[in-house]
């Protein structure tokens, strides 16, 4: 009986409408009806409902062999299928990643428990840049993205940062019609809930036409800073709204991280590149993956993002020589 009552109690908090969504990507597959092969297993739920929605975060530091052998049902290549159902969307998990191994294992440790509760089919993509020049993180972004769909067909975009944890299983990492922001609270670094209402960093959701709608991001970003303004400024110009779920719902822990370097022509990049945004972006993207490989817990590529020609960043590039990474068969 009490769990009975606690079941309601959960399940309509669960459902809480969430904003500006008219329909999701793949309501039409939505039949309880729906007719199914034989030994074809029935598809997940629509929604995830749990009995718990508070998540017990690990925070212990763990090595990569540890780590690696976590999760005896992940495949190489950081692949997972739910077991019982079948998945509504193919999702590719993104990292976009430099330097802060400590973070982006322990963020792993969680998310693919978390994912597979939500009984998600996904992939995780560790794009690492090479160590030279600033950190761009749209253009590892979009390299992310163009790899992604080499290895798989997917529908589903999770671009996540190395350093939040998400606290809550209502927090759905399934797309929409709307891109969604993720990290609506981040309280143990900033104060509760957004900093300022274009805040769109931390980790989002895109299905794939939505990102391609947009051009990727901007590859013109070398260096911390308002690249993921100018995200957000490509999808509103587009005639998107972003999504967002309640605070507690959307809700993350923050990992300690060292800051970068910042990129001291962002603010004049920002602003000038909206009016771009059909000319600069995945359109544009050159670059090699450098090595790669498939462990456990991810695909993991280093990859090496080209500069445009005809800036000091190219001059500087040509300056340091060649790569210092010999690059190895796939
Ligand atoms: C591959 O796997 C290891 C873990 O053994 C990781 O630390 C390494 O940097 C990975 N990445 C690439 C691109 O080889
Ligand atoms: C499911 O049932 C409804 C109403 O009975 C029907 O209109 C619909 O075509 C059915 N869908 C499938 C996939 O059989
Ligand atoms: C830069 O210019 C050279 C020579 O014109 C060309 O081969 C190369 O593809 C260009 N690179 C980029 C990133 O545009």
């Amino acid at each position: 009986m009490v769990s009975v009552v606690l079941y309601f109690l959960v399940y309509t908090v669960a459902n809480v409408p969430v904003s500006h969504e008219k329909r999701s990507l793949t309501e039409d597959e939505d039949r309880t009806n729906e007719t199914r092969a034989e030994g074809e297993l029935p598809l997940c739920p629509r929604k995830p409902t749990f009995f718990i929605t508070k998540v017990q975060i690990n925070t212990t530091p763990i090595e990569f062999p540890e780590l690696n052998n976590a999760f005896p049902d992940m495949q190489p290549g950081g692949i997972f299928k739910p077991k019982h159902c079948r998945a509504r969307a193919k999702t590719a998990v993104i990292f976009p990643y430099r330097d802060r191994e400590r973070n982006l294992l322990l963020v792993l440790l969680n998310l693919i428990p978390f994912m597979m509760a939500q009984n998600l089919e996904f992939q995780i993509f560790v794009v690492e840049q090479v160590p030279w020049f600033d950190f761009n993180k749209c253009m590892i972004i979009n390299i992310g993205f163009v790899e992604a769909l080499k290895a798989q067909k997917f529908d589903c975009f999770v671009i996540h940062d190395t350093d939040f944890v998400p606290k809550d299983y209502r927090n759905y990492y399934y797309c929409g019609n709307q891109p969604r922001h993720l990290v609506v609270d981040r309280s143990d670094r900033a104060k509760r809930g957004l900093g300022y209402y274009r805040y769109f960093g931390g980790a989002i959701l895109v299905s794939r036409e939505q990102w391609e709608s947009i051009n990727g991001c901007s590859n013109m970003y070398w260096g911390w800073g308002n690249e993921d303004d100018d995200m957000y400024m490509r999808f509103i110009a587009e005639g998107y709204t972003i999504a967002r779920y309640p605070i507690k719902i959307g809700a993350y822990m923050a990992l300690e991280h060292e800051t970068q370097t910042k990129n001291m022509k962002r603010k004049e990049l920002f602003g000038s590149n909206i009016d771009r945004m059909h000319e600069e972006g995945l359109n544009t993207l050159q670059y090699k993956v450098v090595k790669r490989n498939h462990t456990n817990v991810a695909m993991w590529m280093m990859v090496d993002p080209y500069k445009p020609n005809g800036t000091e960043i190219a001059d500087a590039q040509a300056a340091a020589g060649p790569a210092i990474i010999t690059p190895s068969p796939e």
